[in-house]
């Protein structure tokens, strides 16, 4: 059995679960709850960087991060499944790399909030981080909102980047971005597992 660390609401393991399913794989993965504050987690010694989602193999051996991850469910499922070939490969690995990063800024404008008191806020920190994931969901409602047809990582994380934003930013991002908004009504219908996966804030 496998054991993904991870917590409900974080966005890449969620990535890591929803690629599971696809694969064919939830039932040889066993999920258990990190805490990502608490020194005595076991988490840190499986992780260096205390950071979830962290994938323990049968052999005691941990990967990290999430799209090590993914490739080595991709490669347990006898690869090709979620990454294509050829260029259309590395188009789904910038698509993963574009959701990650807007993912990221959202998390440390979550994690502003989280880890300083309202007066020390930093506005221009926060619009800096706002800023990216802007300009990643323009670009994503440009070129990256046909829907799919064979699903891929990239897609995986693209959805996984709007859940995000839809439980921690209110799901402000749908006003500006209607051709994303179907996107995600496509993929939704299409992967069981983005609801199951679902938590509310
Ligand atoms: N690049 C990493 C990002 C993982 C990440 O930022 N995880 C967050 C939770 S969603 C985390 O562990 N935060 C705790 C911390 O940064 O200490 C991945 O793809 O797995």
């Amino acid at each position: 059995m496998l054991t993904l660390r991870s917590s409900p609401a974080s966005p890449f393991g969620r990535k890591v679960k929803i690629s599971a399913s696809l694969l064919g794989l939830t039932d040889r993965i066993q999920v258990t709850d990190a805490d990502t504050l608490n020194p005595e987690d076991s988490l840190r010694q499986q992780n260096p960087l205390g950071k979830i989602p962290a994938l323990v193999l049968e052999n005691g051996e941990t990967l990290y991060d999430s799209r090590v991850i993914v490739e080595y469910l991709d490669h347990l499922a006898g690869g090709g499944r979620i990454f294509p070939a050829g260029w259309e490969r590395f188009a789904a690995l910038r698509q993963q790399a574009l959701a990650d990063g807007i993912m990221d800024a959202a998390l440390l404008q979550v994690y502003e909030g989280r880890f300083r008191p309202t007066e020390k806020h930093e506005p221009k920190w926060i619009d800096h981080q706002a800023d990216k994931v802007r300009r990643g969901l323009d670009h994503a409602e440009a070129y990256l909102a046909t829907p799919a047809t064979e699903l891929h990582i990239g897609h995986i994380a693209q959805a996984c980047a709007l859940g995000y934003l839809d439980l921690r930013f209110g799901g402000r991002w749908r006003e500006n971005a209607p051709k994303l908004v179907a996107w995600l009504a496509d993929f939704e219908a299409r992967v069981p597992a983005f609801a199951k996966t679902r938590v509310s804030a």
